[in-house]
């Protein structure tokens, strides 16, 4: 579990990505579809064409859940319980692309927050991402 100091990192930082979810989630996406092709198989419906309305789109609804588990904090379990389902379920994403997704958003995160992204902001965003993770695949067998 995150401590107190990991916790009021993980809020503060994602009290600025909140208001461009969008905006970051989609490049988000764009970069782990480039860095990581295989991660594309899993969206052949999507347009992944660069700044494209869908990598928006489903971006930001990464970053808005990452956003409301982090302010859930002592019930990350309930509050992703849907979406854990998902995944494990319906997706049945291949749990190795979490860690792709993970380095992907701190990528972002570095990049557009670079005096906020503190080395300890950092090591308690990956900690936060591994959390939800593991949540998010423990449904898997
Ligand atoms: Zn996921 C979906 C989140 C990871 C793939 N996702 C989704 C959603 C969300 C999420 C919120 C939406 C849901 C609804 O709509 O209801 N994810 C998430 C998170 C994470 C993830 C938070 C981490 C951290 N995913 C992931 C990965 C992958 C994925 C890694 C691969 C690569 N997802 C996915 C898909 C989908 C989703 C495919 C579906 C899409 C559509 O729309 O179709």
């Amino acid at each position: 579990p995150l401590s107190t100091s990991e916790r009021a990192h993980v809020q503060s930082i994602w009290g600025k990505i909140a208001p461009q979810v969008n905006e970051l989630g989609g490049e988000a996406l764009e970069r782990m579809f480039l860095s990581f092709p295989q991660t594309k198989t899993y969206f052949p419906h999507l347009d992944l064409s660069h700044g494209s309305a869908d990598l928006k789109n489903h971006g930001g609804k990464v970053l808005k859940a990452l956003g409301n588990a982090a302010s859930h904090l002592d019930d990350l379990h309930g509050n992703l319980s849907s979406l854990s389902d998902l995944h494990a379920y319906n997706l049945r994403v291949d749990p190795g692309n979490f860690r792709l997704l993970s380095h992907i958003i701190q990528v972002v995160l570095a990049c557009h927050f670079p005096n906020d992204f503190t080395a300890e902001v950092h090591a308690a965003v990956d900690k936060f991402i591994c959390e939800v993770a593991a949540i998010l695949t423990s449904k898997y067998r």
